[in-house]
Formats: C-alpha cells, sequence, structure tokens
C-alpha cells in the first residue's frame, strides 16, 4: 500500500530546496498587474507574452550559436551602418514573427530595418526594438541583449499609420524593458508602475519573478565607457572621466548596452556613451535602445539624460536618430551633467 507523505511534518523536506516555493511566474504576475494599465483590455498583457515567448525562442538560438551555423556576418549592413551577424537577423525575424501573429501590434521599428513595418493589423500599440544588442559581442560568447518600447498608437486604428504613431516620445512610453541572454537570462520590465525584473528557468520553459521592485542604488562606484575613445572625447567628458579616477572609482565595459546597464542598475554605476569625433550625436540609437533604458532607470529611480536634457523628453525626428548617453545612478548622472554643461 502506498503512503501519504505529510510535507508539513517533515520539516527536513520542508526545508529542502525541492520543496522551496519557485515563486511567481511572469504569466501569472502580468495578469496579476493588468489592472495597473490605463486601458486594461488585455492587449498590453498579451504583447509583453508575446515578447517573452519570442525571447525564449531566441535564448535558444543565442544557447546554441556555437554549435550550429549561427556565428558571424551575413555579409550586409543594417540601417545603424553595423554590419549583420546572424543571430541579429534571426532575433529580428523571430520578433517581428511573433509580434505580427499576436495582433496587438499595428507597426514595428526596429534597429534592422530602414522604415517601419506595417503589420497590417488592428493593433493598438507601436513597438521600437532592438531584437540583438551588443551583436559584436555575439562570436565571443558574451552577453547580449534586446530592448523594446511599447507606445499606444495615437490615430485611430484602422486608419492607415502616421508619423505621429512612430515618432513619439520616450515619455510616451506604455512599457519598455530588456532581456538579457547573461550567465542566465532574464527579462526585465516596466509598464510605469515600478521595475520588476524575471529570471528564466530553463527546465521549466518559463521566466519567474527574481527581481522585485528593482531600484538603482542613487549612488554608484562604477563608471562604464569606451576609454578607447578618450582622445576624441569633448574636454568636459574628459575631465568627468578623470573624476571618476580620481574617486576611485572601478572602470566596467562589457560592451553590450543591455549588459552594462543591468549591473549598473543592480550595484549602482553609470553608463556614458558620448558624443565622439566618429558620431558626432552619439552612437546609440534614441527610439529602440536609449528610451527604453531611460525609462526603466527613472522608474527605479536612476536617471538618463543626453547632457542636455532628460532622454524621454527628446522629440525624435527619424527612427535612427543618435543620440548621447548618460544613465544610471541619480547622483552620478547628475554629477556628469555639471561637468558636462
Ligand atoms: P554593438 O555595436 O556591439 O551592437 O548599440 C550598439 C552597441 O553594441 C551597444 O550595445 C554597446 O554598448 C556599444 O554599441 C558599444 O560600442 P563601442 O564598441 O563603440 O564601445
Amino acid at each position: 500500500m502506498q503512503r501519504s507523505i505529510n510535507i508539513a511534518s517533515t520539516p527536513s523536506i520542508e526545508t529542502s530546496r525541492i520543496a522551496q516555493s519557485i515563486g511567481t511566474a511572469l504569466d501569472r504576475f502580468i495578469k496579476n498587474n493588468q489592472n495597473q494599465f490605463a486601458y486594461a483590455s488585455g492587449e498590453l498583457s498579451q504583447l509583453l507574452r508575446d515578447i517573452a515567448l519570442a525571447s525564449k525562442v531566441v535564448n535558444r538560438e543565442v544557447n546554441k550559436a556555437g554549435l550550429i551555423d549561427l556565428m558571424g556576418a551575413v555579409g550586409s549592413q543594417n540601417m545603424a551602418g553595423d554590419e549583420q551577424q546572424k543571430l541579429d537577423v534571426l532575433a529580428n525575424i523571430r520578433f517581428t514573427r511573433a509580434l505580427a501573429k499576436g495582433g496587438e501590434v499595428c507597426a514595428l521599428v526596429s534597429e534592422e530595418s530602414e522604415s517601419f513595418v506595417d503589420l497590417n493589423n488592428e493593433g493598438k500599440y507601436v513597438i521600437a526594438i532592438d531584437p540583438l544588442d551588443g551583436s559584436s559581442n555575439i562570436d565571443v560568447n558574451v552577453s547580449i541583449g534586446t530592448i523594446f518600447s511599447i507606445y499606444r498608437r495615437k490615430s485611430p486604428v484602422s486608419t492607415p499609420i502616421r508619423e505621429e504613431d512612430i515618432l513619439q516620445l520616450g515619455s510616451d512610453q506604455v512599457a519598455a524593458g530588456y532581456v538579457l541572454y547573461g550567465s542566465s537570462t532574464m527579462l526585465v520590465y516596466t509598464t510605469g508602475h515600478g521595475v520588476n525584473g524575471f529570471t528564466y528557468e530553463p527546465t521549466l520553459g518559463e521566466y519567474f519573478l527574481s527581481h522585485p521592485h528593482m531600484q538603482m542604488p542613487a549612488e554608484g562606484k562604477i563608471y562604464s565607457i569606451n576609454e578607447g575613445s578618450y582622445n576624441s572625447f569633448a574636454e568636459p567628458v574628459k575631465r568627468y572621466v578623470q573624476h571618476c579616477k580620481d574617486q576611485n572609482y572601478t572602470a566596467r565595459y562589457i560592451g553590450s548596452l543591455v549588459a552594462d546597464f543591468h549591473r549598473n542598475m543592480l550595484k549602482g554605476g553609470i553608463y556614458i556613451y558620448p558624443a565622439t569625433a566618429k558620431d558626432k550625436f552619439g552612437k546609440l540609437r534614441l527610439m529602440y535602445e536609449c528610451n527604453a533604458l531611460a525609462y526603466i532607470a527613472e522608474q527605479a529611480g536612476g536617471m538618463a539624460s543626453d547632457g542636455e536634457q532628460r532622454i524621454l523628453d527628446i522629440k525624435p525626428g527619424s527612427l535612427h536618430q543618435r543620440t548621447a548617453f548618460y544613465v544610471g545612478s541619480k547622483n552620478m548622472v547628475e554629477t556628469a551633467i555639471a561637468y558636462i554643461k
């Protein structure tokens, strides 16, 4: 006869790893928090689920990149003028397909496409996405990421998409997030009610809430900037970098925006990509790189600026507009701006 086990009365099992609670799954979390959205009809929730699903597929591909022919360049350049990597293209296909199928997004702006993609549906949302950020790190097994910004379309559904739907202020974002394909895979997002981070559990194929209510420390000791370009920084930027050295800050620069941002978010720090001689307006893209991270930074108590104004207040003039980017711990960004202004 089979005997039943009462877990509550067996402390050794109760406290063992197998009996530990696995936490809140992303799906449940989205559902539980749906009433926080201004227009709680379920579409934004579904859209976040679509992104999560596509990220799992990309995560699978990223993890086997060395095993099958997924590394290296395709032989073409994207809109940013960077050489397209096979995984860049694949990630773009995965996200575009998931969002097109979902039907909640009517238009998509991507690093990989010159103009916006009209998804020909009745979707109420517009998305700007960098499907695979930090692509120069793919071939060397270093962390990479996905960045996304979600907007509500301004023109009525069933009418042609207009410029005002696409070129929206960062402060108009209704949600934003990133996926970090790192030592573990994480999805971090905000819908304007704080920032929450979810870690992917590969054997269960689910994201679980691992970092609730993320807060960026107001002060930090890490500065992240490509100092190889030091000679082409403006004098005030050089002076701020010198200030970081004088303060004995630690320099950490992975060269994957998402990974550098995420580390600074957890530990406290500042990420800077200033204007350089090569990139006179900075290198990073306002619409699908900086806006999302600026929104997340602010929601976590941090700050993001182009050196002169709040990133979220910049009116984009074009899809692939670049900007200088200072993001991270509030006090550090304020100090950097004081040097630069
Ligand atoms: P990448 O060119 O590898 O795609 O957004 C582009 C980006 O990476 C960021 O992820 C990264 O922080 C930055 O560029 C690195 O640029 P540098 O090599 O000029 O430092």
